[in-house]
């Protein structure tokens, strides 16, 4: 007993001395020691200097990336490059419980249940943060499901999944998720033609039966959700559809979506025809597809549309009749529309083209005035003069793909696949300014907020397709590589080269860190899928089991260092659901509930509600545990589910748990738990000797160890209750639960301190 108190005491010296032991360590090498042993040259020092973030430096801007075929968004910090999160959205995630517990599994069973099918991946490619005037305002996230045509929304208040939408009409897209510049709408362009509401048609009538199309969700910012009954669509030509962008400022009320394959192949080489590749880009050009979404929606609250498996649709003809739909042609294979911050051009590049094209919006719409038109495709759409609505055309490399923005005015970035190049260009003059090679096969580019109408330059990062010899091989499939590049200068700088072990990510996003402001915990009994108030969320004290018959329901929580209730009891064969609220205030207090050999895995950070439901389908002794190492006695953070055999009678035999213990023992832990007290004392006595109260962290943890210390109180209380009718047994172990509080309540006062001595705090007079 008197051995804990020492290591307390012994803890408490060692945050005195630590400062101490550092500065002792690692004085012999000097920096240039250590630029000789690795080979590092002045150059690599300064990208270092420029990326390297001390412990405890916060990132200047958050990046929400891809995460490919893992169905995920990855995010992580620039500079340093440092990942913080998974977010689970289109797959589960065991970690966050995502697809675990019952509040997230609706949210992806709603949207991965596929005609009968279920789908547990997703092929996400474009991220794209809610926009305020076009900037953006780090809210909502949203991002697309190339394969399983879908959106989701993830909420920045949590970083959680809050719903997805599938697409009823398409059968895969490409050109989403990307918002109008106030978020009114979420575009989503389809990729491959396919009957529109996904029947059956025969491919021989791909021109006269199989459609693009473009669907403009509406998202409810107050709610933070999708409205599917006030989202429609817009049928297009049976050309693939590729990326699409809003436009804004003067552009606003339109929206742009390039496309290949406007030669409108099928392939089939088992037929012996050529490939699909060769099909689609025989011919010189495609179609950039010009909308005006505002023309549109009027249209739609017209009722000019007719509904194809619950999606409002804008039939083609009228589309190209009334003015919502015009073609420009685009030279070769495009990829890639990308507006600039002005909202004055729109640049698409050629894939097999050495050029990006600068369309002029004042043009097109001169154009579109003027009834000046080349002619009508198939459809009846009308066809834009190229020459008669282009601003430059600059020569940049073998394959240009996507550009962004920078902070100068007229500067862009665009990605050159083939060459393996970022180009630093000039829009408005047509100008090339600056090459830098990258590794390998650059796909998008990201510049920070750099697809918005006021980016901030700085940083730019290069989504490469392929790392080859960057990193240590780790087998056949390859990481990702994300390489940083410094932008601030005339000459952009190659900065870091960053593995991301998940992929393969096409686009990625950035928001200034301080624009980000989400919560670090619930609500008390939060459902955080719904935002809304768990019907299951109990407090303190009224935790409770519901038994019917074929069913135990539990109602229960969670808090350092102990599950309520650690023992629960069914029959083989029972329905068992488990509902546990997190009753932490704590920061970063989150508790973890895994079940012997059943697929139950929550998480529950401080004030979250969760719910499992599972079947005890074969009798058997079962632990349940917490699965965050939460506190000292996280271990003991237990219990049992015990599922008896069907007929089970009760056996006759005697059997003991447990130790017994005296009055000797007992009244030995009271006196280790006074010596504890006097430590704990010391530790207040510092915290308030000082100007705690000016630390908002410090404070926080006062807070939480004033919360412990209670937990003590009353723990003591039971065992004196105990210690009178001599039952010795009880009063010892609540005695040691009276000691488990005040550890945890000296292991957050200690903390409390060692912030408060990190950061300056100063005495005060009392
Ligand atoms: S895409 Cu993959 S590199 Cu889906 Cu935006 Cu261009
Ligand atoms: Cu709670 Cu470990």
């Amino acid at each position: 007993m008197k051995k804990r108190t020492q290591k307390m005491a012994a803890l408490l010296a060692t945050v005195s001395i630590g400062a101490f032991a550092i500065s002792s360590a690692g004085m012999a090498e000097t920096l240039q020691d250590v630029m000789k042993r690795r080979g590092l040259s002045e150059n690599d020092i300064m990208a270092a200097a420029k990326t390297y973030t001390p412990t405890g430096k916060h990132d200047e801007f958050l990046v929400f990336s891809s995460g490919g075929q893992s169905g995920q968004v990855i995010v992580y910090g620039i500079p340093s490059m440092r990942i913080l999160k998974y977010i689970g959205v289109f797959t589960p995630e065991p970690w966050q419980g995502y697809g675990f517990d019952d509040e997230s599994r609706k949210v992806l069973q709603e949207g991965s249940k596929v005609d009968g099918r279920e789908v547990l991946f997703g092929d996400t490619h474009h991220p794209s943060i809610s926009e305020t005037n076009g900037d953006t305002d780090g809210q909502f996230l949203f991002i697309n499901d190339k394969n399983t045509p879908r959106i989701a929304v993830i909420d920045l208040k949590d970083f959680e999944t809050k719903q997805i939408v599938k697409n009823p009409i398409m059968q895969s897209d490409h050109g989403g998720a990307f918002v109008s510049p106030n978020s009114e709408y979420v575009i989503e362009a389809s990729q491959y033609p396919a009957p529109l509401g996904g029947e059956y048609v025969p491919i021989e009538q791909f021109n006269e039966k199989y459609r693009g199309a473009v669907t403009y969700w509406k998202f409810n910012r107050t709610k933070g959700r999708i409205e599917p009954e006030n989202s429609f669509s817009i049928e297009l030509p049976p050309y693939s559809q590729d990326l699409s962008d809003f436009g804004k400022g003067p552009s606003d009320g339109w929206s742009f979506t390039n496309s290949f394959c406007a030669e409108r192949y099928v392939g089939g080489i088992e037929r012996g025809r050529p490939p699909f590749e060769a099909g689609c880009s025989a011919k010189d050009v495609d179609f950039l597809h010009v909308v005006n979404w505002k023309k549109a929606e009027e249209l739609v609250k017209a009722g000019k549309t007719k509904t194809i498996s619950g999606m409002k649709v804008l039939p083609l003809d009228v589309a190209a009749k009334e003015g919502v739909l015009f073609l420009i042609p685009e030279p070769k294979s495009p990829h890639g529309a990308d507006v600039t911050p002005d909202g004055k051009y729109i640049i698409v590049s050629g894939k097999l083209d050495t050029h990006a094209t600068v369309y002029s919006f004042e043009k097109i719409q001169a154009a579109i005035k003027a009834g000046k038109f080349s002619g009508k495709d198939e459809y009846g759409v009308p066809i834009i003069d190229l020459g008669a609505s282009v601003h430059k055309q600059v020569e940049l490399g073998l394959g240009p793909l996507h550009t962004q923005y920078d902070s100068k005015a007229c500067i862009a970035y665009t990605s050159i696949y083939v060459d393996s190049q970022v180009t630093k260009w000039d829009y408005c003059e047509g100008k090339v300014l600056d090459k830098l090679s990258v590794h390998y096969n650059i796909g998008h580019l990201m510049a920070m907020e750099g697809d918005t109408a006021h980016p901030k330059g700085k940083y730019l990062v290069a989504l490469n397709k392929l790392a080859i010899d960057r990193f240590a091989p780790v087998g056949p499939l390859h990481p990702q590589n994300h390489q940083l590049i410094d932008i601030s200068g005339d000459k952009m700088q190659l900065l870091y080269d960053m593995p991301l072990p998940l992929g393969e990510p096409h686009y990625a996003v950035s928001i200034s860190t301080d624009r980000l402001k989400p919560s670090i915990r619930y609500p008390s009994g939060t459902n955080s899928r719904t935002d809304e108030k768990s019907p299951f969320g109990v407090r303190a004290g009224s935790e409770h089991t519901d038994t019917k018959p074929g069913r135990v329901e539990v109602f229960g929580t969670v808090i350092r260092s102990h599950i309520t209730p650690e023992i629960i009891e069914a029959n083989e064969g029972d329905e068992i659901v488990i509902h546990l609220t997190n009753l932490e205030r704590a920061e970063d207090e989150t508790h973890g509930f895994a079940v012997s050999k059943h697929n139950v895995n929550l998480s529950l950070e401080p004030g979250k509600t969760v719910s499992a439901t599972f079947k005890a389908n074969k009798a058997g002794v079962y632990p349940y545990y917490c699965t965050e190492f939460c506190s000292a006695l996280h271990l003991e953070m237990e219990g049992y589910l015990l599922v008896k055999p069907a007929n089970y009678k009760a056996s006759t035999a005697k059997g003991k748990a447990g130790s017994s213990y005296t009055k000797a023992d007992y009244d030995a832990r009271v006196k280790a738990n006074v010596e504890t007290q006097g430590v704990i004392d010391s530790v207040v006595g510092y915290i308030t000797s000082v100007n705690y109260k000016d630390f908002p962290q410090a404070v926080a943890l006062v807070e939480d160890a004033t919360d412990q210390l209670g937990f003590a109180k009353s723990a003591k209380e039971k065992s004196e209750d105990f210690a009178k009718k001599q039952d010795w047994n009880n009063a010892m172990l609540w005695a040691e639960q009276w000691f488990q509080y005040q550890v945890k309540t000296a292991d957050i006062g200690l903390r409390a301190k060692t912030h408060l001595e990190q950061n300056g705090a100063k005495k005060v007079q009392k």
